[in-house]
């Protein structure tokens, strides 16, 4: 019985879309900030008494589909026969309505490889965790993260980024809806690619942007950072608009908030929005002004304002 904790992750350089979607490799690399505040802890353990694997979430029974994945993968390199019993709670504040499939699969990867008796590089965890959610990939590791989109499924994997920000960035997160998403990110990422006109000048752009924001990040250079990290977030989502049938993830207070950012900004503040695959809003900042963004934005969001800072690599908590 192994216990594994895993951080989710947020992009600044968003991955979306997929060239190959039963291997998950992405068209784009990507790049992340892990987060200290959002975990996900998950307990395996394999069982000769199982007749299939089973999943609980925060208690209760849920669909094994996706993770039995990752358990399958697991047993075929281990030569291992059991099923297994995954056991899984999630510490993401109700406040922070954010997605924990990256978390989620962090976490299985490292618990269920080390409970089959592996033992397994970071690279080679990414690429497991990958095989069940491409943003897990890069929540095997901490701090600030790249997922190398690769040619295949040895090449494509998410490690720390050599030179990290010695900036004290922070991520106000405002929770927009706490509502389950209209169309899963699976579901919209697939639809991009097949039907907007838009895609390939993200898939562009995006690549286009990964060495600058490698270079920023080296360098501390917010305005930069923030720069990407905006056009980024802004350029799938006008891919994701531009699809057939059109489609977004924003929702009318999704704009409220990012018009509080630009007023922010105007009066001096760094505060960069970042959007997923949901309406709610994560702003890029620096802690000494983290206060300003909160005064802000309370009189609109009070209650739905959750600060993160950069956050540690997976790791196990216990071995039984
Ligand atoms: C990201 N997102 O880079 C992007 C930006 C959402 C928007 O990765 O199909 O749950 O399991 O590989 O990883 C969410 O997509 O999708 C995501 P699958 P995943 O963080």
């Amino acid at each position: 019985m192994t216990t594994a904790r895993a951080h989710t992750n947020i992009a600044l350089i968003k991955y979306w879309g997929k060239r190959d979607s039963q291997l998950i490799l992405p068209y784009t690399s990507s790049i992340s900030m892990t987060l200290d505040e959002f975990y996900t802890d998950t307990q395996v353990v394999f069982d000769a008494a199982l007749t299939a694997d089973e999943l609980y979430l925060d208690g209760t029974k849920r669909d094994v589909t996706k993770v039995a994945t990752v358990l399958e993968l697991v047993r075929q390199q281990a030569h291992e026969s059991r099923f297994a019993r995954v056991t899984s709670t999630n510490h993401v504040p109700e406040t922070a309505g954010l997605a924990s499939s990256a978390s989620a699969f962090a976490a299985l990867t490292m618990a269920a490889s080390a409970a089959a008796g592996l033992k397994l590089s970071h690279t080679q965890l990414s690429r497991l965790a990958r095989r069940g959610s491409g943003s897990a990939s890069r929540s095997v590791d901490g701090g600030f993260v790249i997922w190398h989109r690769g040619t295949d499924d040895q090449s494509s994997f998410a490690e720390p980024i050599r030179e990290q920000p010695t900036l004290p960035l922070a991520m106000v997160v405002v929770m927009v809806s706490g509502k389950k998403k209209s169309q899963t990110s699976r579901q919209g990422m697939a639809q991009t690619v097949a039907t907007s006109p838009f895609y390939p000048a993200f898939v562009e752009q995006n690549q286009a942007a990964i060495e600058p924001m490698l270079h920023a990040l080296a360098t501390d250079d917010l305005a930069t950072i923030g720069r990407l990290t905006e056009q980024s977030s802004f350029q799938m989502h006008a891919a994701i608009m531009a699809g057939n049938p059109p489609f977004s993830y924003f929702e009318p207070e999704t704009l409220t908030a990012w018009h509080m950012v630009q007023t922010l900004r105007d009066q001096g503040i760094p505060a960069y929005a970042t959007m997923d695959a949901g309406p709610n809003v994560k702003i890029l900042t620096t802690q000494p002004h983290v206060d300003t963004i909160l005064k802000a934005l309370e009189p609109e969001f009070a209650g739905r304002l959750t600060v993160a800072h950069p956050g540690p690599a997976a790791q196990i908590l216990s071995e039984e």
